[in-house]
């Protein structure tokens, strides 16, 4: 009560400081949110449209939710490497919006879309979004996540601890088993410090594959630990693709691999150049369209 009074009266009571005593006054969400459903049957229908999903979202505003009943424990930005994958994303965007909602976050989804025909980025661009993301809100925990992936169970909880997390255990179309020990690809959680301690992502893979052992290293070299949520939490539908055309392998990738521990920390978040071409805020989420220049 006397924070409000005291921001209320001191500040002449303008609309956002109104706004901001209300916040303050709702209660932080509980640890576990009461509108939780478990394991769920995902549907995908092939005549989804963009304006269907947004109907069904009226609270979400230029991609960003925060829960009315109460004070959010995490701000949270989803970010999302794209190009060419119109449908994958609106999929995505259907079903991770009510998701995030039941999970009372308060969150951001991103895209970050790759410009023109040059080979595809994945680890680039989601450095370009833990940048820009940040010039819109100190979030506190980030969710770097592939387009195709599809979260199955609520239990699976978007936000980050005090460990990087790895939230795919398994999916689909590999009977639902991690793939290999040291897996830490498709949907990873790690917060502002973490990211920022491992200097993100090395901008350096372009092509398929091995990015995500790199972040691995890094994190380990941090001598930080992986977690995962429990196999049958941890549970994902991935859309079936082929290989893209303008990200087929990288052969190189071995090599790199061999040098993160003497170039992490020249080559991530403090070395990431990039061509910002537009920000766009749309309903459903915000698109950043960026081009970069080398392209081996
Ligand atoms: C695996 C990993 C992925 C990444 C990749 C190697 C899983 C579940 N995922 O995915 O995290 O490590 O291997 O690079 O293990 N994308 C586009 N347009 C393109 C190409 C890629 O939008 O033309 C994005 C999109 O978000 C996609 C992601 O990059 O989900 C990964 O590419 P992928 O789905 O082709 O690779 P995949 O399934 O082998
Ligand atoms: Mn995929």
């Amino acid at each position: 009560a006397s924070l409000s009074k005291g921001v209320v009266l001191g500040k002449k009571g303008t609309v956002t400081d109104e706004a901001f005593v209300e916040k303050a006054r709702l209660g932080n969400c509980p640890s576990v949110s009461p509108h939780l459903k478990g394991q769920t049957k995902l549907v995908f229908k092939p005549d989804l449209t963009l304006e269907e999903v947004q109907a069904k979202n009226p609270k979400v505003h230029r991609g960003r939710y925060r829960p009315e009943e109460c004070r959010a424990l995490q701000r949270v930005a989803i970010l999302i490497p794209h190009r060419h994958r119109e449908k994958h994303l609106l999929y995505l965007l259907e079903h991770l919006h009510p998701f995030l909602q039941r999970q009372q976050l308060d969150y951001g989804i991103y895209v970050i879309h790759q410009a023109g025909s040059k080979k595809f980025n994945r680890a680039k661009l989601l450095n370009v979004g833990y940048i820009e993301a940040l010039k819109d809100e100190i979030w506190d925990c980030f969710i770097f996540h592939d387009v195709d992936l599809v979260p199955e169970n609520d239990l699976n909880l978007y936000r980050c601890e005090d460990q990087p997390r790895h939230l795919v255990v398994g999916r689909n179309s590999t009977g639902y088993r991690l793939r290999y020990s040291g897996y830490f690809g498709g949907v990873t959680a790690l917060s502002r410090e973490q990211f920022f301690k491992v200097n993100g992502f090395s901008n350096n893979y372009w092509g398929w594959g091995g990015e995500d052992d790199d972040l691995r290293l890094r994190v380990e070299l941090h001598r930080m630990k992986i977690t995962r949520p429990l196999p049958e939490v941890g549970k994902y539908t991935m859309i079936f693709h082929k290989r893209d055309q303008g990200n087929e392998v990288n052969i190189g990738r071995m090599n790199l691999l061999h040098q993160v521990s003497r170039v992490w920390r020249t080559d991530g978040l403090s070395s990431c150049g990039y061509k910002l071409l537009s920000v766009n805020y749309n309903p459903l989420y915000v698109n950043i369209t960026v081009d970069f220049w080398s392209d081996p």
